[in-house]
Order: structure tokens, then sequence, then C-alpha cells
């Protein structure tokens, strides 16, 4: 009931190219659905340049981020999308710092990753950027709204 009454947000997560080569698809993900956030969207996806552009343009600026967008273009990408009381900042946590050696052990970067560059995965910082992104990297058609049910599926 506390939790019905709280702000329901969905959050843009991709598993980055070096995360698909790795073979990490299946282990990131069943992070955010063991936490018991919702899928609503997903699909493994080769992103155009001017997509991945749009996507980082706040770090436009950067000396990194010509670097940035050749990585994110190198090879294909999943996208997610998920919802959930709290999902962005829990997905956040579960990811980890950007500096694969600074986040903790347990998260996703602090079990998996080295390299800031090659940090296997991304989650949106805000709502309101999580609401942009998946506008951005799906088409309506794509995403699901779907209820769980109570159906005993293994009897
Ligand atoms: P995050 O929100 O943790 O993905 O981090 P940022 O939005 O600050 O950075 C986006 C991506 O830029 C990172 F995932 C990796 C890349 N990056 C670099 O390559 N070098 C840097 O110094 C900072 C970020």
């Amino acid at each position: 009931l506390v939790a019905s009454l709280e702000q329901v947000d969905e959050t843009y997560i991709m598993v980055k190219p070096d995360g698909v080569q790795r073979g990490l698809v299946g282990e990131i993900i069943s992070r955010f659905e063991k936490k018991g956030f919702k899928l609503t969207g997903l699909k493994l996806f080769q992103c155009p340049q001017d997509l991945a552009e749009e996507h980082y343009k706040d770090l436009k600026g950067k000396s990194f981020f010509p670097k940035l967008i050749d990585y994110i273009i190198s090879g294909p990408v999943v996208c997610m999308a998920w919802e959930g009381v709290g999902v962005v900042a829990a997905a956040r946590k579960l990811i980890g710092s950007t500096n694969p050696l600074q986040a903790e052990p347990g998260t996703i970067r602090g079990d998996l990753a080295v390299q800031t560059g090659r940090n296997v995965v991304h989650g949106s910082d805000s709502p309101e950027n999580g609401k942009r992104e998946i506008a951005l990297w799906f088409k309506e058609g794509e995403l699901c709204q779907w209820t769980p049910t109570q159906e005993p599926w293994l009897r």
C-alpha cells in the first residue's frame, strides 16, 4: 500500500558493446530482475552515430567524447526499459561508480569491469533523463506495459 502511493519511475539501462562481447548480457539483466523491477522494453541494437551523440549530448564538450561515441557504436548494445518505485536511483546503486575501480564490490561495474571507458552498462541519472532516454532508444510499439499475475507458472 505504501509503495503504491509512491511515484513509479522508469529508467533506461543499456548493456554496452563490451558487455555484449563478453557474454555478460544475462548476468546484467538478472541483477535488475532479482532486485524486483519490471522490464518494459528489451532489444539488441546496433546504435547509429547520431543516436549515440544525442544520448550523450551533455558530454559533447569533453575530451573523451569522440572515444565514447566510437565505443558505443563499436558493436550491438542491449537496450532496456525498467519500471518501479525508486528505480532510477536503485539502478545507479546496482550499477556502481562510473570508474569501475572505484565501484564497490557487489555492484555490476565493481564486479565485472575495470576501465571507465569500458564500464559495461549505462543507467539514467534522473527520472527526467529516464523518460528522455527511453523515448530516444525505443519506438512506441516496442515497449510493453504489463501487470504481473498470480498465475502458478510452474505447476
Ligand atoms: P555514468 O552516469 O556513470 O555512466 O557516467 P557519466 O554520465 O559521467 O559518463 C558517461 C560515460 O562516459 C561513462 F560511462 C564512460 C565515459 N567517460 C569516460 O570515458 N571518461 C570519463 O572521464 C568519464 C566518463
